[in-house]
């Protein structure tokens, strides 16, 4: 995907799960009309999630996940079903794929259990109807299609269409909210040299493209501009790179609410509070006490060393202890958190909210406390209350000591 593509993190994920052979790579290729995912009639053809992000009409922008069989028996296979049941963690909406003609397995029936647990959005679909009697396609609540005739494949795009077209009129905004038609938004973005060469990062675009559908009006500034710009203009709200906060909050008269790119990202992804909450564990922090850093993409970073440097330096000054990191990247969040005493998120642009607010489920079920970048920083510097108290449902006393 260019960077000039919709980002895989705003795009809904539609996962296709199944028993092996049952046609799920058929079918990602007959709902796209391209030939992306190699099919054939030997079992455990898949055996790595492929993802592959799509227009699809009616749809638009998607990201479409074959996963491998849920039954896979070869050696590796239990090692492929937890990667394909890993995949749930950030799927939108789950496609299962089953075969017409026959009930539905053990595995499937677990599958659709999990699935259920998760409380996430079911499409059940019988495939190679091609392959049944005609007349015998009436099986309640299941879809009969077929990837090899192309048969209600159109059908099955527009179901999943309007299944996902519910869960986008339920999405929290970014920041258009919180500045109205015509009122001044002031991004302030720090162009040093950790800034990638001859762009800005993508929760600086998204903001800036949010403000635009909110008709609000977004100006940019640097640091070093910020009192020149606050000089000839009055925004309703200052949006600052974490990294500058403290300099920014200085610098903004109180009247002027003034927030962070991470902490609108958090709320927009739906696990601010969680982390507002969460952030407050870095009082207790002991000597020897592990902190994970969860970055949302691998190499080529857009956030640079805020992560893996500055934020590690910052809350060993802060704590005053001496503490451990550890870093996963990408897709590659770990199940297991025994020993972590913390984890903090970044804002998560890469990943979609269902990925981010997985992470903070699975660590709170091992009480591990989770917050995120924007939010540590704005703790640290004393200016939570300050960066929160302007979103609705929050007031800034959910900080302690506020
Ligand atoms: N008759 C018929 N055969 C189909 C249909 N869809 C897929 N097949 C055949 O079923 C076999 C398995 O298809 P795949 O798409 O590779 O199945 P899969 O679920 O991705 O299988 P794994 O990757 O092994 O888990 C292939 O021989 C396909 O040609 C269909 O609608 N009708
Ligand atoms: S590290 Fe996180 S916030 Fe930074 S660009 Fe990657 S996904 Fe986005
Ligand atoms: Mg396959």
């Amino acid at each position: 995907m260019s960077l000039n593509d919709t980002p895989s993190g705003e795009r809904p994920h539609i996962a296709f799960f199944g028993l092996t052979n049952a046609g799920k790579s058929s079918l990602v290729n007959a709902i796209t009309g391209q030939d992306l995912a190699i099919v054939s009639e030997k079992k455990g053809t898949t055996t790595d999630p492929v993802q592959k992000a799509m227009e699809i009409l009616p749809l638009g922008p998607c990201l479409l996940i074959d996963t491998p069989g849920l039954d896979d028996t070869s050696e590796l296979g239990a090692k492929r079903i937890a990667r394909s049941l890993r995949v749930l963690a950030h799927t939108d909406l789950a496609v299962l794929v089953t075969e017409a003609g026959r009930s539905l397995s053990r595995e499937e029936q677990a599958f659709i259990q999990n699935v259920e647990a998760e409380h996430l959005p079911l499409l059940c679909v019988a495939n190679k109807a091609d392959l049944l009697e005609p007349g015998a396609q009436k099986a309640k609540d299941l879809f009969f299609v077929s990837a090899r005739t192309g048969y209600h494949i159109p059908e099955l795009r527009e179901t999943i269409a309007q299944r996902l077209c519910q869960n986008e009129q339920q999405k929290q905004v970014l920041c258009r909210d919180l500045v109205g038609c015509g009122e001044i938004c002031l991004l302030v973005i720090p162009i040093d040299s950790a800034a990638p060469k001859g762009r800005l990062i993508l929760p600086q675009q998204q903001v800036l493209r949010d403000l635009l559908e909110g008709q609000a009006i977004g100006l940019v500034t640097s640091p070093q501009t910020l009192p020149l710009a606050l000089n000839k203009v009055r925004p309703k709200l200052v949006v600052c790179d974490s990294q500058v906060f403290d300099q920014v909050a200085e610098e903004t008269p109180d009247s002027i609410a003034l927030t962070s790119f991470s902490i609108l990202m958090a709320r927009y992804k739906g696990y601010l509070a969680a982390a507002v909450k969460g952030v407050q564990a870095i009082d207790q922090l002991k000597d020897g006490d592990t902190i994970l850093m969860a970055e949302g993409c691998t190499h080529h970073r857009q956030c640079e060393d805020i992560g893996t440097v500055k934020i590690p330096r910052w809350l060993k000054a802060h704590t005053g202890k001496k503490l451990n990191f550890v870093t996963s990247s990408g897709n590659a969040f770990p199940e297991d958190l025994s020993g972590i005493a913390l984890c903090v998120l970044c804002g998560g642009c890469m990943l979609n909210a269902r990925e981010m607010q997985s992470r903070l489920r699975l660590a709170l079920a091992q009480n591990v406390p989770v917050t995120n970048y924007g939010i540590v920083i704005a703790a640290m510097r004393g200016i939570l209350p300050r960066a929160i108290s302007m979103l609705p449902g929050f007031s800034g006393r959910e900080v302690s000591g506020a």
